[in-house]
């Protein structure tokens, strides 16, 4: 039967049903038993709790193959459309107490790990946090992955199998070090290898034509992607997903016997370790020339990995008799624009590879992709040099460069010839290639009305009289090289680019953004010209979190409080039940359960604090949180500074004063710095020098603590939401696209500060205006306001002025023309 990808597939009795496997707690024991003495990564006589993880983990993983298999039968023999996210970033945090609560054998797990002597909780500690993401992005894919299981979707996760994921943040005196993560250090029983499903991925090399006129890649570097898989389980249902990731090595004739055995051992492995390195880490630094061209192989071996695979699938279904009907099965959704090189490589394949026309390709791979956008920060818009991009994947720069000479003409045909200037403004905002000349065909069509081709008489003069755009560009170029020679001053020429957000808006049936007000922001400004052209392609897809990771299973005693309240269970599939609360709201019994599962969670975090940074904290103070990655736009130097204020308020007053005006509180800091992005780097390092003042002062004792909590991941996030009472979402209105914190500590029973930016505007509709603490200028002010401080509006001249320092760290205020606060380090 042909399913609708909207409709998730469910069977009942076949995929919806977990009854098949009732596993008791004996037969979990000895299940684990088993796999601690047959696991080869550990010797016999290791008995320590890691040891216990792995065959645990292995003993569940057994259980989800079951299901595993069972899903993706019943989907092949239903034959129906299958949707495949493809992502550069899957953020999974630990799996273990995820799998066996969707499985809902938490207790049974529990007693049988004490019958071996060991404690859930222990050996689930023993997992390595999964990170191969860096923030938001990421984990919303694995959230993703988590509902589409849950939901009995058709779907796929593909992602890179990187050996070290996100670095680990040390806290030292100089600020955050990072130290690199080697997650599969002691294996990861999740993982099973496919050394069965491997696609070769080619780089470099040249294009040249088959003598029947069709374009063929040869020669260049190959490598080989091989395929990891992970079973992803839903909740309560047989349905398992795969994440396939991919790892990459050489083809294996191509070691260099003779070499090696000639002495040359280090250029014998050359070419593997060259290959395996594209797999080495998470987003490689992209300063250096080096960098880029790893991260870019990293993105065309993802999608030409994943594309591959799913093409083979769809033709073991018969599905290379009928072509067309290839995105009826089939629906690749990018994560931001770091999977865009599918675009040309599904065009590549059909065309080269499976003999269509360009017409036929195209129409195909529109209806296949669709683009999700995360950022309109600009310099997060992803930009490839085309030079670079050229000499790695040649074939596609082609083929990019057709489907903007496609665009080019679409626009031309929509907005006619009649206003060169507008249809000008129109290409050079919308065209994929960036700082490229006009194509001949349509250059002549800028051409100035004194300039006209036609003479008075109405006689047409002939072309080479007429100045076009692209020749004025030459004759630009010509007299500032001129120049140049004269003045001896350099000349800016802006290098060629290829806009990959650009590309993806053209080729993708869908653009979404993640929050209402960020896609109406990619509607009306990043994208507006898109829009005008294409308004049916725009839509939003406000961001959502698993509420079985982050209410159920990181809070059980809150989940415990809501169950017993509500009277169900439901509320963990139909989050919307929880609106059922709202008529207890004022029932005391419940605000006192309510308080004590907070107050757990507070405890817990205590402890965790004080192991982790020797910092003791009350449970009974205010716990505010602000965690997220370090950015400028985030402003935790907005936060920290407020802190430093009322620090400053409470140091004038006598001790009495300071206890009946402030509220006892706890600050928490918690993220990661990208490691070349100095000034955030300086952020972490001055919250760090604000804490270790403030905590050490024996006039605020209690009143207020400021800790940075080091190396904040999935599992520190499991551990200080269920704790939080106040969290800090307060990113400059309009640059937060969404924000996904914002709702798990929604759901922890916690009160939002924060702007009107993201999905914070939402929140703050569902959870009432009085239960969210509004904070600055709204996304359209903002403009403005920077425009009167550039131009110092207001402002009196003061000069340099330091307002406060830490050690060799100074915050001063510049002269207020600007009226900037700088954070400065004195060096020396
Ligand atoms: O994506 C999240 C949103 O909730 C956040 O607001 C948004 O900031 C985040 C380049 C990104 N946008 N862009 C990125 C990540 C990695 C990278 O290499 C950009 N991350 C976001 C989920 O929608």
């Amino acid at each position: 039967p042909k399913q609708r990808a909207r409709e998730p597939v469910t069977e009942e009795g076949v995929l919806s049903d977990l009854s098949s496997f009732p596993p008791d707690a004996a037969s979990i024991a000895s299940s684990i038993k088993y796999h601690a003495e047959f696991t080869p990564l550990f010797s016999s006589q290791n008995s320590e709790p890691s040891k216990a993880f792995f065959a645990t983990a292995q003993s569940v993983r057994d259980a989800l193959i079951t299901n595993w298999n069972a899903t993706y039968d019943f989907y092949e023999k239903m034959n129906v459309k299958q949707a495949y996210y493809l992502s550069m970033e899957f953020l999974q945090g630990r799996a273990l107490l995820n799998a066996i609560g969707n499985l809902e054998l938490t207790g049974e797990y529990a007693d049988a790990l004490e019958k071996l002597g060991y404690s859930l909780e222990t050996v689930a500690s023993r997992e390595p946090d999964a990170a191969l993401g860096n923030g938001g992005l990421g984990r919303l894919a694995s959230c993703f992955l988590d509902s589409l299981a849950t939901l009995n979707y058709p779907a796929w996760g593909y992602g890179l199998r990187y050996k070290y994921g996100l670095f680990k943040q040390h806290l030292t005196k100089d600020g955050q070090e990072e130290v690199a993560e080697n997650w599969l250090e002691i294996g990861n029983p999740w993982e099973i290898v496919r050394n069965d499903v491997s696609y070769p991925v080619k780089f470099y090399g040249k294009v040249v034509a088959d003598s029947d006129g069709k374009s063929r890649w040869i020669g260049g570097e190959d490598i080989v992607a091989v395929a990891y898989d992970v079973p992803i389980p839903g909740y309560k249902t047989k349905t398992t997903i795969n994440l396939r990731l991919w790892s990459t090595k050489v083809p294996s004739d191509q070691f260099d016997l003779s070499a090696f055995n000639a002495g040359e051992h280090t250029k014998a492995c050359e070419t593997q370790a060259n290959a395996e390195k594209i797999c080495y880490i998470l987003y490689p630094g992209d300063e250096s020339e080096e960098g880029k061209i790893l991260r870019l192989k990293q993105q065309y071996t993802l999608c030409s990995a994943s594309l591959q695979d799913i093409i083979a699938r769809f033709e073991r279904s018969g599905g290379n008799a009928r072509w067309e009907e290839f995105p009826d099965k089939v629906a690749v959704q990018m994560n931001d624009t770091h999977p865009t090189l599918c675009i040309p490589e599904l065009m590549r394949i059909l065309m080269d590879l499976k003999g269509m026309s360009w017409e036929e390709a195209w129409r195909i791979t529109q209806r296949t992709v669709a683009y999700t956008n995360h950022t309109v920060l600009p310099e997060a818009l992803e930009k490839w040099s085309y030079e670079l991009m050229q000499r790695l994947l040649p074939r596609h720069v082609e083929i990019i460069e057709m489907i903007d000479k496609q665009l080019i003409e679409d626009i031309i045909s929509e907005y006619g010839t009649s206003n060169p200037e507008m249809l000008e403004k129109k290409l050079v905002s919308m065209r994929i290639l960036e700082n490229f000349d006009l194509p001949a065909s349509v250059a002549g069509l800028f051409v100035k009305p004194e300039e006209s081709p036609f003479d008075k008489t109405g006689e047409k003069v002939e072309a080479t009289d007429a100045v076009t755009v692209a020749d004025k560009d030459e004759l630009e170029v010509e007299k500032k090289q001129k120049n140049e020679v004269a003045n001896k001053e350099p000349v800016y020429i802006p290098p060629k680019m290829v806009r990959m957000a650009n590309l993806c808006v053209v080729a993708g049936h869908t653009v979404n953004g993640v929050a209402e007000i960020h896609s109406e922001i990619v509607k009306n400004e990043v994208f507006n010209d898109f829009f005008q052209l294409w308004p049916e392609k725009f839509q939003n897809k406000t961001n959502g979190v698993t509420p079985r990771r982050w209410i159920h299973f990181c809070n059980p005693e809150l989940s415990a409080v809501i169950t017993k309240w509500i009277g169900s269970k439901d509320w963990i599939l139909k989050t919307e039940k929880l609106a059922e609360l709202q008529k207890f709201a004022d029932n005391e019994d419940l605000q006192i359960e309510w308080r004590a599962a907070k107050r757990i969670n507070k405890i817990k975090v205590a402890s965790f604090l004080k192991e982790k940074t020797g910092y003791s904290v009350n449970p009974d103070a205010m716990f505010d949180i602000q965690v997220k990655r370090i950015h400028e736009y985030k402003r935790q130097l907005l936060n920290i500074l407020g802190i430093v204020y009322r620090y400053k308020k409470m140091k004038e007053m006598t001790a009495v004063e300071r206890e009946a005006k402030f509220v006892p509180r706890v600050c928490l800091f918690g993220g990661k710095a990208f490691s070349t992005y100095v000034q955030a780097k300086r952020i972490v390092k001055f919250i760090t020098d604000v804490g270790a003042t403030i905590n050490h002062d024996p006039d605020i004792g209690d009143l207020l603590k400021v800790v940075f909590v080091p190396d904040y991941n999935v599992t520190v996030a499991e551990l200080l939401i269920p704790a939080s009472e106040l969290s800090q979402h307060i990113s400059t209105a309009g640059m937060e696209a969404s924000g996904t914190s914002n709702m798990k500590f929604a759901m922890n029973g916690c009160i939002l500060i924060g702007t009107l930016d993201g999905a914070n505007v939402e929140i703050r509709q569902e959870v009432g205006e009085d239960n969210f603490f509004l904070f600055g200028a709204q996304a359209h002010e903002i403009a403005a306001l920077r425009k009167e401080r550039a131009a110092g509006k207001g402002m009196k001249d003061m000069g340099v002025q330091t307002i406060f320092s830490w050690g060799r760290t100074f915050l001063v205020t510049l002269n207020a023309k600007r009226r900037s606060i700088l954070l400065i380090e004195i060096k020396g």
